[in-house]
């Protein structure tokens, strides 16, 4: 008689038998979420991460379907898998990727395989959309706006990627829709995936520890549209001159409706801000969403978010009452200019998620000045030299921390006065200090918070704490 392990491994090996293996690489939230897709896909897999020792990778399934690999990549075992799946974290460029990129073997990710996957499982003979946002800064504000109009107007779409739920962890045989943050690095590993509206929000200076330059990071954003053909929509920001007129032609000759957006300008065929107002005007007639006014979230750069998610939403069926109440009552997500509290007339705002320089020319242009600066962390290989001039307007002070705060030093010391704190703690301390009443204390780093923190969440949830144990 079998006994239940002897069955699943029956099971199992029948099971291999049927499809090749799926190489997995990297086992982060994206990575995992793969390795768990395809177990219940009954597709054997090759689950591999450099950084996780054996016995903390066999303490993670124990699936005879999964083969684990720690330390180095099998590059033989990738070459002859049916496919690899890549964590975002990795390039491509990676050395032991290079056999398997030899071999033809296809090296894509987890949003190319879900979106082939809804290919192949038809929903009720519908297949599911997907929206994709992508750009330097607002994506996860616009990602989240987008899925809260669409839910609101009875569209119950799942709303990750980037954001924070892997894709795949969303799938679900029932839902319409998906809305996905999609980052450069998701987009240099998607080939088909051909989301039905693509949103490209805006491009600035990020990531040149992985790009050459601003054009090969504006090459990874743009392949979000690379699959869009005819009856598809592309949302692009009017106000961008990244965005050229070639490249918006070429879009337009496959076929692809351009929904432009603006903060700036009247652009007929698309959603624009006039005279306090949001105007669609993708019709013959303007129609008003709202006034800007009664958006709860405060800066220019949501203005533009706000007309970006409206014109995404609007085209994929949501209400304007819909994306009215959304507008009124979302307070925009945490991290971002997120306000902590007052104390001795100062407003200290948590704006952890501001880790690249545009960002940071965003946040500290909602202030008219005695803004003290608490910038720093891991160094992107950014130029931080567009936001002389601005700490030379807006800042009585800037707190330098991490690794960074060297190379920052260079660059600002004449700009305004700089402190420099070897902890988040100091930081605070000698801000506060610094601070004058009716003034602001705002945490904006300009960089990544692995030097000294889990993630620009865990920066901020730091600060968040720190600053309302203040007294
Ligand atoms: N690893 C290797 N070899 C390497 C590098 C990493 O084996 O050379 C392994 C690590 O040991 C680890 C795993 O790969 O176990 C980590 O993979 P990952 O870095 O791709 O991260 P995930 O945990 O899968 O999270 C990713 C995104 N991370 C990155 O793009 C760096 C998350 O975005 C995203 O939320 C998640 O997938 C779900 O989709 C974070 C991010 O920082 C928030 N994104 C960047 C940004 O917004 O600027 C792009």
């Amino acid at each position: 008689m079998e006994n239940s392990a002897d069955t699943a491994q029956k099971a199992a090996s029948k099971r291999t038998t049927e499809h090749p293996p799926v190489a997995v690489v990297g086992l982060g939230i994206s990575g995992r979420a793969a390795v768990d897709f395809l177990i219940q896909q009954n597709i054997p897999v090759l689950a591999c991460d450099e950084r996780m020792d054996a016995a903390q990778l066999s303490a993670l399934w124990s699936d005879p379907l999964v083969t684990c690999f720690s330390g180095p990549l099998p590059e033989q075992q990738l070459a002859h898998a049916s496919a690899v799946l890549l964590s975002p974290g990795i390039a491509k460029t990676h050395p032991g990727l290079q056999p398997a990129l030899q071999h033809g073997t296809p090296v894509i990710n987890d949003v190319e395989w879900m979106y082939r996957h809804s290919r192949n499982r038809n929903m009720a003979g519908r297949e599911p959309f997907f929206i994709g946002i992508t750009g330097t800064n607002g994506k996860s504000t616009v990602t989240t706006l987008i899925g809260e109009m669409l839910q609101q107007s009875d569209i119950p779409v799942k709303v990750g990627g980037n954001l924070g739920q892997a894709a795949l962890s969303l799938w679900d045989q029932n839902t319409p829709g998906y809305v996905l943050e999609l980052s450069s690095f998701q987009l240099e590993s998607t080939l088909h995936f051909r989301p039905k509206v693509g949103v490209l929000l805006n491009v600035s200076q990020d990531h040149l520890d992985r790009y050459s330059g601003l054009d090969a990071y504006l090459t990874a954003k743009q392949n979000l549209f690379r699959s869009q053909g005819a009856g598809d929509i592309a949302v692009i920001n009017a106000d961008d001159p990244a965005f050229t007129e070639t490249w918006i032609e070429q879009l337009s000759k496959k076929g692809v409706r351009i929904v432009p957006f603006s903060n700036q300008k009247t652009v007929v065929g698309g959603l624009y801000t006039k005279d306090n107002q949001l105007i669609d005007h993708r019709g013959a007639d303007p129609i008003i969403v709202i006034n800007l006014d009664e958006i709860l979230m405060t800066g220019g750069h949501n203005r533009a978010n706000a007309a970006a998610a409206a014109a995404a939403a609007l085209t994929m069926g949501a209400s304007i009452e819909a994306i009215r109440l959304v507008l009124k009552t979302f307070p925009g997500l945490p991290h971002r200019m997120e306000w902590i509290r007052a104390l001795d007339g100062v407003n200290y705002y948590n704006d952890s998620k501001g880790t690249n320089v545009g960002a940071v020319i965003e946040s500290l242009s909602s202030f008219d000045n005695a803004v003290v600066l608490i910038a720093g962390g891991r160094d992107k290989n950014s130029d931080f030299s567009p936001l002389t001039s601005l700490i030379q307007q807006r800042c009585d002070a800037v707190i330098l921390i991490g690794e960074a705060s060297k190379k920052m030093a260079q660059i600002w010391h004449d700009a305004t006065t700089l402190h420099h704190a070897s902890s988040l703690h100091e930081a605070i301390e000698k801000a506060r200090a610094a601070a004058q009443p009716g003034g602001a204390v705002l945490l904006s780093p300009a960089c990544t918070s692995f030097d000294m923190f889990k993630s620009f969440e865990d920066r901020g949830d730091r600060f968040r704490e720190a600053v309302h144990a203040l007294e």
